[in-house]
């Protein structure tokens, strides 16, 4: 199980994929530089937690799940169960669950996994989220590497069960380039959100 938690009243969890940019997101989130992050992924595998004392507020950077080298099936089945009941534990603290995808391979991968009996991990973890009652935001990151930017968002709102076009969800499809620092569209959600929340203390962070 995952320990060290901070008791903080409102977090902002970050999920995905390994090797997706989690943890460049948490750097760029938080202005420090002690995350992590790797070419290779599997990088972080326990929470890293970022907190503000005053505001009782906490963003968490997860390990991500899916494949990661040199870490076999179960362990990596084990790392995503650890990480399903971090959520389910702490859902009446998490304010907002940000799904980060690489938005160059995350359709392909989507689609490879869909079968009858199989869900992918991220269209699953998108829906675990929001029956929990926590709202998403999903920040399609490596834009950089996108040519169809249109089309290719445009899939992914089709393949989470948001109609088409993606400019209508503007406050959940988030396109970032965080290894640039290109981060403006979740900051103005995360901003939303914050606003929604009766949160207006938490504007300065985003
Ligand atoms: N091209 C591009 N690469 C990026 C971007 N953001 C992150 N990366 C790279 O993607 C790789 C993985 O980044 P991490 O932040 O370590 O990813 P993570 O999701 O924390 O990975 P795990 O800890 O393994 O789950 C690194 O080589 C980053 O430099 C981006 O916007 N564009
Ligand atoms: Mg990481």
């Amino acid at each position: 199980m995952f320990q060290n938690r901070p008791d903080r009243d409102t977090e902002i969890v970050l999920v995905g994929r390994s090797n997706v940019g989690k943890s460049t997101l948490m750097r760029l989130l938080t202005g420090h530089k002690k995350f992590n992050t790797g070419k290779k992924p599997g990088v972080t595998r326990q929470p890293n937690h970022f907190d503000w004392a005053p505001e009782s507020f906490m963003i968490t950077d997860l390990p991500g799940f899916g494949f990661m080298s040199g870490v076999d099936e179960d362990h990596r089945e084990e790392i995503k169960t650890n990480i399903v009941h971090y959520i389910e534990e702490n859902a009446d603290n998490i304010m907002l669950g940000v799904l980060v995808v690489d938005g160059k391979s995350v359709i392909d991968i989507i689609d490879r996994h869909t079968t009858d009996e199989t869900i992918p991990h991220d269209v699953e973890m998108f829906y675990f989220l929001r029956e929990l009652g926590i709202p998403v935001v999903v920040a399609v990151n490596k834009m950089d590497k996108v040519d169809d930017k249109d089309e290719r968002l445009n899939d992914l709102a089709d393949r989470l069960g948001l109609a088409p076009p993606w400019k209508q969800w503007q406050d959940v499809i988030c396109p970032i380039t965080a290894k640039r620092g290109n981060i403006d569209t979740l900051n103005e959600a995360l901003r939303e959100h914050a606003h929604a929340n009766k949160r207006d203390d938490l504007l300065k962070f985003f």
